[in-house]
């Protein structure tokens, strides 16, 4: 092999290896992010996508829309959203009221998250009009075995009259402990004296930074 060809050959192949890395950055480490896959035609409230399961012992639970009512709920069903409200992107989106202790829902990540490893959160949230759940609030986020929770960040945006999808996401380093945490668990909040009740679209969980600072 000439110097030439060699040159050429470990410019290919380096840029390769920052393609598959840029890659494993902007992975989304959450399967069904937009809510779209469902497992049957199940209609009313309490069902969730794929993937999906409740994580709160609040019934009937967190619930499904889907704007052609083919899964779970009509968006203006109850008077939660306001008719002509479609989802982010898709047909459908998830919500969970916060009444204590939340409608919270889960999934059981498919690889386990690294220590000391940043990572970014972020999802598309849309206001209720219904009158007693106008406050302002959204998702506290946790990581858990189902015993041990580990806080790790929130997603709020502005209730009550917005109608409308907002955007919120959060930075955070993974706990030494993440190696026994499997489940990610999103807990519906209020943060005013009533109670808030947010449309959930396009969650994302993605690798920021390998590995920082000491442990811990
Ligand atoms: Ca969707």
């Amino acid at each position: 092999m000439n110097n030439t060809l060699v040159m050429k050959t470990r410019f290919v192949f380096s840029a390769l290896l920052s393609v598959v890395a840029s890659a494993s950055f902007t992975q989304n480490l959450l399967r069904n992010p937009s809510f779209e896959d469902v497992p049957n035609g199940s209609l009313g409230q309490g069902v969730l996508p794929n993937d999906w399961y409740q994580a709160s012992i609040l019934e009937p639970g967190a619930d499904t829309y889907s704007e052609d009512g083919t899964y779970g709920l009509f968006p203006e069903e109850f008077g939660n959203f306001t008719v002509g409200t479609t989802a982010f992107t898709g047909n459908r989106f998830v919500a969970g009221w916060s009444l204590d202790p939340g409608e919270s829902m889960g999934q059981t990540l498919s690889k386990q998250l690294k220590p000391r490893a940043r990572y970014r959160v972020s999802a598309w949230l849309h206001d209720s009009t219904r009158a007693f759940q106008l406050d302002d609030g959204g998702y506290d986020v946790y990581l858990t075995d189902g015993i041990l929770s580990e806080y790790i960040g929130h997603l709020y945006a502005t209730g009550g009259g917005t109608d409308a999808w907002q955007f919120s996401e959060f930075v955070f380093r993974a706990p030494q402990i993440v190696t026994s945490l499997s489940e990610i668990v999103f807990q519906p909040v209020s943060l005013g004296a009533q109670t808030a009740y947010f449309g959930l679209d396009d969650v994302s969980l993605t690798l920021q930074i390998q590995s920082i600072g000491p442990r811990r």
